[in-house]
């Protein structure tokens, strides 16, 4: 395919994907039922058919007679699962079963065929081993939602979840802890697509506030979003569980803040996050961040901690056009009501239209190293800084800020380091075609300029650090041999652009 700056851009890190989990069991989901009976050991899983065009209620999830669609076969109670033993919940409790000895055991798999599956709204499910919810080879099932409560060990692969009508308003993917019926852990959701329509091009800055739905809330811990494509929603992913793990998602037309990370121990990595759409002169009370946390503490807002975050690898991009009539300007790292403690935010790229680029109000114990930041224009707002400050009068405490290359930079605390960073005066004598081809030219005086003591490892793209003598500044490492060795080519990286839809 076509090469562009915007393709440069959007390239990420290769992932070596580990063969599919199902691969052994489909193979023996295929066979005759008397054949799986003789080779299936005693609790081994089973693929469960669900098909909304050839099955019915009155199937047996087998594949010559299908469920019909996930809704009905949760409501019919086909599937084992476990809730807690009193409710409310409290940590004594234990857990029993429900459906004991439904079809669908603990560890199997749901394959859903093309079709409407419904919503999946599920309260009380903690399965005992992972039951994985995943679209058949070759399959689009569609979902209406997906809402779980009190829930463990579910896995959603390949999935599409959009609202079954429009104009409403709501949230695609919720993975939340109930304060009656319990908590929730242990929930990957990845390779599914989550959007409000496919194509936005005509909505209203009222479609884009009132009409968009968001993407994922996830008040549960451990939970693992990776590999997903939003699109045209209001936010992204919002998180406050800990532990969370979101990777390699990619958020194209958003109208709020991109991604929130607002509970301990999240790791945000490798994040696509891009074209932000209205703003105040819009009728949008929202100031819209690409990312975004903040603490709640006993005195609320900005009187306690977030602990022990990681931000590597994301590109947060405010627009592809910054003249689009619904164009908003976007703060790209915003984290403004600490204190945000034990933080990591590396080989980032911010390319934005607004004065805040990285900020950070409260920031303790923490790194901000080999970013890059610049504003996608020549004018007001920005061009954006890296910023390190206080908190409701926190200053800011031992911090390295180091090898980042950005338009501007305010820093101010105790022992907050300023090492090898450099101030782009002029993007166009550092960049192939800044803000959308970010490679650094043969010329630039970010070249081998970074100091080796603070670098990361690895680029935004995984190329090893250093390429020649030392690390080069900003978020990518100069390296002409490694441009086109990443596979990269034979993906369809506008697969998710408006230019190409
Ligand atoms: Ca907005
Ligand atoms: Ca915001
Ligand atoms: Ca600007
Ligand atoms: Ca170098």
């Amino acid at each position: 395919m076509p090469r562009s700056p915007l393709s440069r851009l959007l390239r990420s890190l290769p992932e070596s994907r580990p063969a599919p989990p199902c691969v052994a069991v489909a193979v023996r989901a295929a066979l005759p039922l008397v054949l799986v009976a003789a080779i299936a050991p005693p609790g081994s899983a089973i693929v469960h058919h669900v098909d909304p065009i050839a099955g019915s209620a009155a199937g047996d999830g087998t594949v010559l007679n299908p469920w019909l669609s996930l809704e009905q076969v949760w409501a019919d109670g086909l599937i084992e699962t476990r809730v807690w033993d009193e409710l409310p919940y409290d940590p004594d409790d234990v857990l029993e079963p429900v459906n004991p000895g439904a079809p669908v055991q603990p560890g199997d798999t749901l394959w859903l065929y093309g079709g409407d599956h419904g919503a999946f709204d599920v309260r009380g499910a903690y399965n005992e081993q992972t039951i994985t919810v995943a679209a058949a080879p070759g399959e689009t099932p569609y979902l209406s939602r997906i809402e779980l409560e009190a829930a463990q060990n579910w896995h959603f692969r390949g999935l599409t979840v959009r609202p079954s009508q429009w104009p409403s308003s709501g949230t695609l993917v919720r993975i939340q802890d109930h304060g009656w019926w319990g908590p929730t852990w242990d929930v990957v959701v990845e390779d599914c697509e989550l959007y409000t329509a496919l194509d936005a091009s005509s909505w209203t800055a009222i479609d884009w506030i009132d009409n968009a739905w968001s993407g994922f809330n996830v008040t549960g811990d451990r939970v693992e979003i990776r590999g997903n494509r939003l699109r045209n929603v209001r936010h992204g992913i919002t998180v406050s569980g800990e532990d969370a793990v979101v990777s390699r998602n990619r958020i194209d037309g958003f109208s709020a803040d991109g991604m929130r990370g607002l509970g301990d121990g999240g790791a945000f990595l490798y994040n696509v996050v891009m074209n932000a759409f209205v703003g105040s002169g819009h009728g949008d009370g929202n100031h819209d961040d690409g990312f975004q946390s903040w603490s709640n503490g006993p005195g609320g807002v900005g009187t306690g901690e977030v602990r022990d975050v990681v931000l590597r690898g994301n590109l947060f991009l405010n627009g592809e056009d910054p003249d689009h009539p619904l164009h908003s300007t976007l703060q790209g790292i915003g984290c403004f009501d600490g204190l945000f403690v034990n933080w990591t935010v590396e080989d980032n790229v911010v390319a934005t239209d607004h004065w805040h680029g990285i900020s950070f109000y409260g920031m303790v114990d923490s790194r901000i190293v080999n970013n890059t930041v610049l504003d996608i224009n020549d004018s007001s707002p920005g061009p954006p800084w890296i910023r390190v400050t206080s908190s409701n009068g926190t200053p800011s405490e031992n911090v390295v800020v180091a090898n980042n290359l950005s338009t501007s930079y305010s820093l101010s605390g105790t022992n907050v380091l300023d090492a090898s960073n450099r101030t782009i005066v002029d993007a166009a004598s550092h960049f192939v075609a800044p803000p959308l081809d970010l490679t650094l030219l043969a010329t630039s005086t970010a070249l081998d300029a970074g100091d080796a003591l603070h670098a990361t490892a690895r680029d935004r793209l995984g190329v090893a650090r250093p390429q020649g003598a030392l690390p080069d500044q900003g978020a990518l490492e100069r390296c002409p041999g490694c441009l086109f060795a990443d596979g990269f080519e034979s993906q369809d990286a506008y697969a998710w652009s408006r230019r190409s839809p």
